[in-house]
């Protein structure tokens, strides 16, 4: 598909799901739609909040044990990243990785690939660096991938995985493990289940950031889709479901309105909520389950002295 083509998908699918979504019993947005430009912006400023232990408990877990993952990892091993962003996770992993042989980062946002490929070629001018645009959980990006020699494998940091649901979950890890051969590996990062005030303030902190965050939706839907969103008729929620074991993040109507999307009409009743992200907690339990089920063995895992977050070195049986 070429750029333009491209573009104009993205926009029809982004129609496509909003209306479906706000079409549904319980209002739903797909998450991934909380990641335009302002949205990229307000969460590289979460990462940074005090609230928020995630970033700087993975950031902590790779400047410890780098050294241990790339050499758990292997020689001359063909780096690829889905939802690589900035790349700015794999650049120390490749400097410490024993002769890496290439690195196939793939993201939706174009600018940011390129502009990332460009600073770490600089850096590593012998890595070859192929990135490719699109959703990673389509099958059709991984095919814009280069055939390589050589072991494979996934790094996929930042508990993205917490995204989905566990059948999600399942078969994505599914898609990887179609992706690479035996013996090939997987670096999995993952939060933690963890005490329900420390998780509800990571996603309600107290700098409001999420807050903006989760409202920067409603924004984008004005501004894209021709929406009628009052945002400050809606509220932030966060809370940890038990048993779920995940943070919910939804948008509250504070009172009784209509709001207008690309020309149709949808009623919200005072209190109804749109939900607009899952973030899924994990056990080294229930981690190890999903690596097995989806066909990888656990080899090793790094954590931290609270076990906040986990990272698993896995390789595909
Ligand atoms: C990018 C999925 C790791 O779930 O913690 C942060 C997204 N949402 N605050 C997470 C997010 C609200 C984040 N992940």
């Amino acid at each position: 598909m070429n750029m333009a083509a491209q573009g104009f998908a993205v926009v029809q699918a982004f129609e496509h799901d909003v209306l479906a979504g706000l079409n549904a019993a319980q209002k739903t947005l797909p998450c991934k739609y909380l990641y335009d430009e302002a949205g990229s912006r307000l969460f590289e400023e979460i990462c940074a909040l005090e609230d928020y232990y995630l970033t700087r408990t993975e950031a902590d877990i790779f400047a410890r044990k780098i050294d241990a993952m790339a050499q758990a990892l292997g020689p001359d091993v063909t780096l690829i990243e889905p939802g690589a962003g900035n790349c700015a996770k794999a650049e120390p992993l490749l400097q410490a990785m024993y002769t890496p042989a290439a690195y196939l980062p793939l993201d939706i946002s174009p600018e940011i690939l390129f502009a990332a490929r460009q600073r770490i070629q600089q850096r590593m001018p012998g890595l070859p660096i192929s990135p490719a645009v699109g959703d990673f959980t389509s099958p059709a990006v991984w095919r814009e991938l280069p055939e390589t020699a050589g072991r494979k494998v996934v790094f996929f940091p930042g508990s993205t995985i917490g995204n989905f649901t566990p059948e999600q979950a399942r078969s994505l890890l599914g898609l990887f493990a179609d992706q690479v051969q035996t013996g090939d590996g997987l670096l999995l990062a993952a939060d933690l289940v963890k005490d329900s005030v420390v998780l509800e303030r990571a996603y309600h902190d107290s700098n409001h950031v999420t807050e903006a965050f989760n409202k920067n939706l409603l924004h984008r839907i004005n501004r894209e889709l021709d929406g009628s969103f009052n945002i400050d008729a809606f509220a932030h929620r966060a809370f940890y479901h038990r048993l779920r074991r995940r943070v919910e993040m939804h948008l509250v109507s504070l009172k009784e309105q209509v709001v207008e999307v690309c020309g149709r009409q949808f009623h919200f009743a005072e209190g109804e909520t749109i939900h607009t992200e899952n973030s899924h907690k994990y056990t080294l339990a229930t981690l190890e389950e999903l690596l097995h089920s989806t066909g990888f063995q656990p080899q090793q895992y790094w954590t931290d002295h609270q076990q906040h977050y986990a990272i698993y070195y896995a390789e595909a049986v």
